[in-house]
């Protein structure tokens, strides 16, 4: 049995990643939302792993935190989850360890928030990394004919989601073959079943609300 961890659905982009990945490996999991930003949430989430973050993957005993180290489990028991291709897995995988370690102005100035809609300035450098990202975008997905980063849905796109969702969330320029893409990854069922979830949530993080204003 499966167990998934995770954040308010609004929010927390992290959580959202390895919900896909699991989603579209078929394996089926029961999930645990845990309230972020609430009093005596972080002795919870240190209890159930020592990054005391969300998303956190229950197997068996085995408690795997990090939704990169999950949506690796996943690959590994279910194939084509990365890119069959050697250059575009590699490529695949040091995207998704971009989008965790870099592009830290564009999150901090646009951070995930499902139903946000505004027209709010960005500050330069957080709109230099919106292009960066729409950059990285164009190069992969110039390499093949499909809808996806790599042609066929990858874990990459999972990564990719939630900052397709700051795009909208905070109305941000992107060009047209961007514009595509994101609207893929936003009709897509998985995608919409999330977010369903999300608008029903009531609970708001004032400060992440007021981003911007
Ligand atoms: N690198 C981690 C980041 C996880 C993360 O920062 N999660 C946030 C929620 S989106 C969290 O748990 N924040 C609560 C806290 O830090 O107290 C991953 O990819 O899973």
């Amino acid at each position: 049995m499966l167990k998934l961890y995770i954040g308010n659905k609004n929010y927390s982009s992290w959580s959202m990643r390895p919900w896909l990945v699991l989603k579209k490996a078929q394996l089926s999991f029961e999930e645990t939302l845990i309230q972020l930003y609430v009093p005596g949430v972080k002795s919870r989430l240190n209890q159930l792993s020592p990054a005391g973050t969300v998303p956190v993957l229950q197997v068996g005993e085995q408690m795997i935190p990090d939704s990169l180290a999950i949506a690796d489990w996943a690959a590994n028991c279910v194939p084509n989850l990365w890119p069959k291709n050697e250059e575009d897995k590699q490529l695949a995988q040091n995207f998704c360890r971009q989008m965790q370690e870099d592009f830290g102005e564009f999150r901090k100035h646009a951070p995930m928030n499902l139903r946000r809609r505004t027209t709010t300035k960005m500050p330069k450098l957080a709109l230099e990394a919106t292009d960066k990202m729409q950059a990285l975008w164009l190069e992969y997905l110039a390499r093949h004919d499909g809808p996806f980063l790599f042609g066929q849905w990858s874990i990459a796109d999972a990564f990719a989601t939630p900052y397709a969702t700051r795009f909208i969330s905070y109305n941000i320029e992107r060009n047209a073959r961007a514009d595509t893409y994101m609207s893929e990854l936003m009709a897509d069922d998985d995608f919409l079943e999330w977010e369903f979830e999300a608008l029903k949530e009531t609970w708001t993080i004032e400060p992440v609300d007021k981003v911007g204003l």
